[in-house]
């Protein structure tokens, strides 16, 4: 009889060097010093020992460039949080992979005492992968991301709403970050409406929304996870252990509303949003931005007319 799993194949790439700016001291973010990491990827290498086809297993290239991007890239206070970070965005690389662990090392720690190395080791499998919590960068494509990419840009549409700090600057400033990715563009922005929480608590304060228009080569796939970055820039918390109240008060919430004519239903993205063509606060400004705009066929006008909370939505006007 045939083994059905093989989990104990290993990649290991050790010794991968980089400067870093991690660290809870202002000089260490100010000055940089060396990270050592070390990876071990659990995968099953069978398929890749007959074939001898590098698409059947793991490039440990693709693993090199994550180490170095993460060691290089934001920098954390500690290096749990690196070591945390890295094994969930290498986990999350590649849906082969069955755990990882990361070994980050820090050899020129500041310490007073003579020492060798502190590191730390992080082991992870996809069981703690959540795919709220898991925002790796963008440029890291997962290959079902790349896979679902359209052949040439559609259209999608984007509802922006923000109700705790400086929500019109927020709003403001996520258009720009979306602006600055290379594979979206930004064709229509409506004004800004101010609307009565819908949902979630009573005591939490108005909302200020936005619907924007963009032109994308982005599947939807990398469109949730590029929104998800831009929300997590501006400070969004998720999860109840976290503090997230569900439909409660945030800096930054942006909804895929409709992306061309596509229909997802995962557990974490559906599109159309399921909840869009009873909302005021998304349908009047679409219709502001768009008055011949239609929701799965369904002009936008006419579900806002519908919509019970659209009488509480107002133009606002931002001076510049
Ligand atoms: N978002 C919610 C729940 N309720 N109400 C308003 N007015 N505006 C929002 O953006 C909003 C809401 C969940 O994302
Ligand atoms: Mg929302
Ligand atoms: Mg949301």
């Amino acid at each position: 009889m045939p083994s059905r799993s093989s989990s104990s194949d290993t990649i290991r790439l050790t010794g991968l060097t980089a400067i870093g700016h991690h660290g809870v001291f202002d000089f260490e973010k100010r000055d940089g010093q060396p990270f050592r990491v070390d990876a071990e990827l659990t995968l099953d290498l069978r398929a890749a020992g007959r074939s001898d086809e590098l698409a059947d297993t793991v490039s440990y290239v693709g693993i090199a460039e994550l180490i170095e991007a993460a060691i290089t890239g934001e920098p954390f206070d500690l290096i749990e949080t690196l070591a945390d970070h890295l094994a969930r965005e290498v986990l999350g690389s590649d849906d082969r992979l069955l755990a990882a662990e990361i070994t980050v090392h820090k050899p020129q720690a500041p310490l007073t005492q003579s020492f060798q190395d502190v590191s730390v080791t992080a082991r992870r499998s996809r069981s703690d992968l959540d795919p709220w919590h898991a925002i790796p960068a963008l440029s890291a494509l997962r290959p079902w991301e790349a896979a679902q990419a359209p052949a040439a840009e559609v259209r999608a549409v984007l509802a922006l709403g923000s109700n705790l700090g400086d929500s019109a600057r927020t709003l403001s400033s996520a258009v720009a970050d979306l602006e600055r990715e290379s594979g979206l563009r930004v064709v229509a922005t409506s004004p800004l409406a101010r609307t009565r929480p819908v949902g979630g608590p009573p005591w939490q304060p108005d909302f200020l929304n936005q619907v924007i228009e963009v032109a994308t080569v982005l599947s939807p796939e990398a469109l949730l996870r590029l929104t998800q970055q831009v929300e997590h820039a501006h400070h969004r918390v998720r999860g109840a252990e976290n503090g997230e109240v569900r439909w409660g008060p945030r800096t930054l919430d942006i909804d895929i509303i409709s992306y061309a004519e596509a229909q997802v239903s995962t557990p974490w993205l559906q599109i159309p949003h399921p909840r869009a063509e009873q909302r005021g606060f998304v349908l009047v400004p679409w219709t502001w931005m768009d008055p011949q705009a239609t929701l799965a066929g369904v002009p936008v006008t006419e579900l806002a007319e519908r919509a019970a909370d659209a009488s509480a939505v107002q133009r606002v006007e931002v001076k510049p």
